[in-house]
């Protein structure tokens, strides 16, 4: 059984989703430059291909899609504040007042259906001039910049917003780190101190976030955001077990310097066998030590495996990370191997490592829908892949609740159809409300409530017992 308080609800970030890319006085990000994802390399300019210019024009739409998500009965919404619509160029003495105002308008939004926003405040969405003009999270003065971005919305939104995340999916820097970091050097240039430092930056910067916040209101509750991905040895040899254990302390180290306050041991040792040096400043270490995370949030979509041996390591398709397909596994359209069971083993792994309360707040499907007309007559879409894929993971999570896990809750990916991240494509859509738009500009941007609209209302007004019908 689900507990009693249990936050349903669905997620986004403002990239994928708001448009007006210069409204309002927001300046660019690094987003507005990467028309096709992290597929290929970013454009000097805005170019007219890039779906996010446009997104599925949330900013104009907010009011809409927010009722929509009532009618599920959201109980939380998670979204991001785009740093560029507060900040426009990131280094900035005084905020953007109507980048402000155009959040306060959603979280109004939000509560008078009693839905509580949870925030991100850095979802892969760097103000473009911190990353061509500091190299974004290289350089150590991103620290003060992000620290000024947040304090000026934890006051502004007190009593507003309740949950708050410092980084979205953190440990993706070391895969994607102009996406990521807002790294403008070309990633084979990085060498592994400068990208390891550019973490450090973002781990002081994450735990000066969650001090500053605790500081402003000590009822905020602040949690870091890690993409999660169980690393299955692809054999029983111990030797394929160890290199699970090590590529996974590669995604471990993020939430371990951020619920235990320091470097673990592992992190500090392959930093010394690699030659990687990472300069801390007076005050680092503390400053980590005394803010760590209230909860530990994170994304979840699928699993890979590791191996020692160099001819079987070959990469599959999958999300930003990667790794070795599991031969037991199907994927998705999208290469990605659907795994409901590796959300169960995330979530008592987590749990078993840190005691702290975990949130799911990513997973879900993404696919191409057709949309096709009801027996009324109303467009819809009979998308039963995606309510299998929701009911096998949610499943999964009510096991790991009666495994006494603490979960607090589950926020599906794109609850409204958006701009995909790593491909940047619509017809890779995730929502239970279908946006009519599509990657060659054409659509009217209306919206349909799909068949898993309907599914995901009963989940949730029956706290997950529907799930067992
Ligand atoms: C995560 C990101 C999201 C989201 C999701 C799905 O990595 O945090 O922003 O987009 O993955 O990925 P994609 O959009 O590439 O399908």
């Amino acid at each position: 059984m689900f507990p009693e308080r249990f936050l349903w609800g669905g997620a986004v970030a403002a990239n994928q989703c708001e448009g007006s890319y210069l409204e309002d006085g927001k300046g660019l990000s690094i987003q507005d430059v990467m028309p096709h994802g992290i597929k290929t390399p970013r454009t000097k300019e805005p170019t007219p291909d890039n779906m996010k210019l446009i997104g599925i024009d949330f900013y104009h739409r907010y009011q809409e899609d927010i009722k929509l998500f009532a009618e599920m009965g959201f109980k939380v919404f998670r979204l991001s504040i785009a740093w560029s619509r507060i900040f426009p160029k990131g280094d900035e003495e005084t905020p953007n007042e109507a980048g402000l105002a155009f959040y306060d308008r959603v979280f109004d939004e939000c509560h008078k259906y009693g839905i509580e926003p949870l925030v991100t405040l850095s979802h892969y969405e760097t103000p473009l001039y911190l990353a061509e003009h500091y190299d974004g999270w290289l350089n150590r003065k991103l620290i003060g910049f992000y620290e000024r971005y947040v304090r000026t919305v934890f006051t502004r939104y007190k009593g507003k917003v309740k949950y708050w995340l410092t980084f979205n999916e953190i440990n993706s820097i070391l895969h994607s780190p102009f996406m990521s970091g807002g790294i403008n050097t070309p990633k084979e240039e990085l060498t592994d101190s400068q990208l390891y430092q550019a973490v450090h930056h973002e781990l002081v910067a994450s735990a000066l976030a969650t001090k500053i916040a605790h500081e402003i209101d000590p009822e905020y509750k602040v949690g870091c955001m890690i993409l999660s991905m169980p690393i299955y040895p692809l054999s029983p040899d111990p030797k394929d077990v160890i290199a699970a254990m090590e590529a996974d302390h590669q995604n471990m180290m993020f939430a371990d310097v951020h619920v235990r306050g320091m470097y673990p041991g592992y992190m500090k040792r392959y930093l010394r066998e690699h030659d990687i040096e990472v300069k801390f400043e007076d005050g680092d270490e503390e400053l980590m030590k005394k803010n760590t995370v209230d909860f530990v949030s994170f994304s979840y979509y699928m699993s890979v495996c590791a191996t020692a041996d160099p001819e079987k390591n070959i990469r599959g398709e999958g999300n930003l990370l990667g790794g070795v397909p599991n031969p037991t596994l199907k994927a998705s359209e999208w290469g990605w191997q659907i795994d409901p069971r590796g959300l169960r083993y995330v979530l008592n792994t987590l749990w078993d490592r840190y005691q702290k309360p975990l949130f799911i707040v990513e997973n879900g499907l993404g696919a191409v829908d057709k949309l096709v007309e009801d027996k009324d007559g109303n467009l819809t879409v009979e998308d039963d892949y995606r309510i299998e894929y929701m009911r096998d993971h949610l499943l999964q999570v009510e096991e790991a609740v009666e495994d006494g896990v603490d979960v607090m809750g589950y926020t599906s990916w794109g609850c409204i159809d958006l701009v995909s991240a790593s491909t940047a494509e619509l017809k890779k859509r995730y929502g239970f409300i279908y946006v009519d738009r599509n990657d060659d500009g054409t659509g009217t941007l209306n919206r349909y409530k799909k068949k898993s609209f309907y599914w995901y209302k009963d989940v949730i007004a029956s706290n997950g017992e529907s799930l067992h019908k």
